[in-house]
């Protein structure tokens, strides 16, 4: 069984042409004028592009004394049901258990997932038995280790451990991410912070200012510096980190970095001069920045120094924010966005001019699949890749509200924002998900992705190419031992 999406305008990270998209069970197989097939989808006045790919989320993570609340099947519904076609899951160990124990409970949870995912493993402790699994980790296609440098005495790891484990993935071809803050400094300004009485959910912003998190960035870059292995960090927010990342890629550094459509279009003021509720829901780690720090993502997302847009999806309910009541330490930490991360960026990047519409593809979609080592196949428009398609309607809007969304939850961090730009058809390798904005997505057609590791980048440009190989002196004479 064939389709066709005709009298549409393709849109990739390169160009935007006219022409139709032949599909032929999951792949696409032909890409030109006249195209026919068993089944006609008509995209006049649609813009045909790759899914969207969220390279960054927590479906139902065990997390600050809870699970996050969108799982497998309600968080890739949502996901799919705004364009993105795939998302990249992080697959927590629990301290001290297997690596392959944690992939089997992630591949369990993941049964019902309605689009295609993959999973980066998450580094939560650090021994001989996670250096020996590493590997086997990168032969089950899982090719991203993820760090928390903040967590403090939960999922923290130090400089050391991360130094290892950095070692580990140059030698394997894999590519470290970090949670850059400095955790030990973010648990001292807490405990300053709670001492002072400040254990309301703006508290936790001054916990962990833009310093915090700069500092943990130009660390990273410089311990994956000393590794030989390139860095993608994950919810870059603010300037100081943005500006670690903008130096190490002028220096001829593979430095990566992510921001999350929150931070792009939702400011500090939502901790502030709001009630307890409104604020807590926003907790998340970053915190949300103010105007010149949203400017200086903007920037960066035109200038190539940020490539890619995610949400860090972690989503609480209502009551779960309320474990934080007295302390604002125990907020559970994250928010939703996989629904809405497309429209808000089409709506405040591309409708205003900050984005092209290729660079939107790019930093949602193909800058992805290329930098986690799975382009073509997915995050392009070309015969051979998986025909994970959204047909986007540029007329199309509506106002975001809970009441309407996919998610579990009981609220939206971008409620009442109005979006112009939205999907019309959905298809997931070939499967049609959206059907003329009608959500049909199948739970448990989501297919594992694995990923091949790649050694090329990762024979990097390390400064330290002497420490890996040092040069042993022949000295004669050497005098005797004072001792
Ligand atoms: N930040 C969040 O806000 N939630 C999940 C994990 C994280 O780092
Ligand atoms: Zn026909
Ligand atoms: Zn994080
Ligand atoms: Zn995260």
């Amino acid at each position: 069984m064939s389709k066709v999406i005709k009298n549409g305008t393709i849109v990739t990270a390169d160009r935007t042409w006219k022409a139709d998209v032949l599909i032929k069970h999951d792949k696409i197989v032909g890409i030109g004028h006249d195209l026919h097939g068993d089944h006609e989808i008509d995209a006049t006045g649609c813009y045909v592009m790759p899914g969207g790919i969220d390279p960054h989320t927590h479906l139902e993570m065990p997390f600050m004394g809870t699970y996050s609340s969108d799982d497998f099947e309600s968080g890739t519904r949502a996901a799919v049901s705004g364009g993105t076609t795939m998302v990249v899951d992080f697959c927590l160990p629990n301290p001290g258990e297997s690596l392959l124990t944690a992939i089997d409970r992630w591949s369990n949870k993941s049964t019902r997932a309605c689009c295609d995912y993959s999973y980066h493993m998450a580094i939560t402790w650090w021994g001989e038995q996670v250096f020996n699994e590493m590997p086997q980790v990168v032969e089950k296609g899982i090719t991203s280790f993820k760090h928390f440098m903040a967590y403090k005495g939960a999922l923290m790891v130090n400089d050391d451990e991360m130094y290892a484990s950095f070692q580990r993935c140059a030698e394997l071809g894999a590519l470290p991410l970090v949670h850059a803050e400095n955790g030990d400094v973010v648990a001292s300004l807490q405990q300053r912070l709670m001492a002072e009485g400040n254990d309301g959910p703006e508290a936790h912003a001054y916990s962990r200012p833009p310093e915090v998190e700069g500092e943990a960035t130009n660390r990273a870059i410089m311990i994956a510096d000393m590794a030989g292995v390139p860095l993608y960090v994950v919810h870059t927010s603010c300037e100081q980190s943005h500006e670690a990342i903008r130096r190490a890629r002028q220096k001829g550094m593979r430095v990566f970095g992510e921001p999350l459509i929150q931070h792009l279009v939702l400011d500090e003021s939502e901790y502030f001069d709001k009630d307890w509720d409104h604020a807590a829901r926003r907790v998340m780690s970053p915190p949300f920045r103010n105007k010149q720090h949203q400017d200086s993502l903007w920037a960066g997302l035109a200038a190539g120094s940020l490539q890619v847009v995610a949400t860090d999806h972690c989503a609480f309910t209502t009551e779960q924010k309320r474990y934080g009541v007295g302390d604002f330490t125990k907020i559970p930490n994250g928010t939703g966005g996989l629904e809405d991360r497309l429209p808000v960026l089409w709506t405040r990047g591309v409708n205003t001019g900050r984005l092209t519409m290729n660079e939107f593809v790019a930093v949602t979609s193909t800058n992805i699949a290329k930098i986690l080592n799975m382009y073509p196949r997915k995050g392009a428009i070309v015969e051979g890749a998986d025909a994970d398609i959204v047909v986007w309607d540029p007329e199309a809007e509506k106002t975001i509200t809970a009441g309407a969304q996919q998610s579990a939850i009981d609220y939206n961090v971008f409620e009442g924002i109005h979006v112009k730009g939205l999907p019309k058809y959905v298809l997931t390798r070939g499967e049609i998900a959206v059907d003329n904005g009608e959500l049909q997505a199948k739970p448990g057609h989501g297919e594992f992705v694995g990923r091949e590791p790649n050694m090329a980048v990762n024979k990097a440009l390390s400064t330290w190419k002497e420490l890996v190989a040092p040069r042993k002196v022949e000295r004669t004479g050497i005098p005797a031992s004072g001792v």
